[in-house]
């Protein structure tokens, strides 16, 4: 009897691998590190466990219950959430990148945890397949976390600046809402291309029971996109 054999990785993964084979080379002896969520990032959390297991001397804070089990199981040293801890090198993936490295992230529903964690950190490093990298924000959904509560007010003010909010259903199940790790709801709001990013986040921001949104503005210093099936840095503007 054969045994089943794994599916072979499609060339997207095998990019998703290289980026975060790439990262990994950022990483020194002694950082504390934010970790990501999605399945890039659980690339470079595979590979540092690998390291970690070799000697590499690493702490770190995860954006996400799952990122937080899985680097768990590898013997990675975690931090709680404390006053004054920083990141030395934050590794995470992104649904989108421009060329400015302005990101739409949350697609994994962990933007919160992201943003915090992120924006803790002295160094955010983006990990990507070619898929990722556009010219203008907007093709993919721009995520929002909102409190439940808010809910009905926030669809409201989301459909006024044009945003055709949809409430994220529950993996698997179309009738139940998705919940986040703070039990909160995500609505994924559809604007089109998103000419102005830094106007379209000062808007949502002002919208009571929206408790982050997903566009990740300023915080990326440099992001490592595989195209051609080599990774490259890029730095913001480049
Ligand atoms: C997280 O995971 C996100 O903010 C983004 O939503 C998602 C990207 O997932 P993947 O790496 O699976 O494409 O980084």
């Amino acid at each position: 009897m054969s045994l089943p054999t794994a599916p072979a990785p499609t060339l997207q993964d095998q990019e998703k691998q290289l980026a975060a084979a790439a990262a990994l080379r950022w990483v020194r002896d002694g950082m504390i590190l934010g970790l990501g969520t999605g399945s890039t990032s659980a690339q470079f959390i595979k590979q540092l466990g690998v390291a970690v297991q070799n000697g590499l001397k690493v702490q770190g804070t995860a954006t996400s219950l799952a990122s937080e089990a899985l680097a768990r199981q590898l013997g990675i040293p975690l931090l709680e959430p404390q006053r004054g801890l920083r990141f030395d090198l934050a590794v995470d993936g992104a649904d989108e990148l421009d060329y400015q490295l302005r990101l739409i992230k949350g697609g994994g529903g962990a933007l919160l945890r992201e943003k915090t964690l992120e924006t803790a950190s002295d160094y955010l490093l983006v990990i990507a397949d070619s898929s990722k990298l556009v010219p203008t924000l907007g093709r993919f959904p721009l995520p929002l976390e909102v409190v439940p509560f808010t809910l009905p007010w926030v669809l409201d003010a989301v459909d006024k600046l044009g945003g055709a909010p949809v409430v994220r259903p529950a993996v698997g199940d179309p009738t139940a809402d998705y919940l986040t790790d703070q039990r909160n709801n995500i609505v994924d709001c559809h604007f089109g291309q998103i000419a102005d990013p830094e106007r379209l986040a000062r808007q949502l921001e002002q919208i009571p029971g929206v408790v982050e949104h997903g566009l990740f503005l300023g915080l990326a210093k440099a992001a490592i996109v595989v195209q051609g099936g080599q990774p490259m840095a890029l730095k913001p503007g480049e």
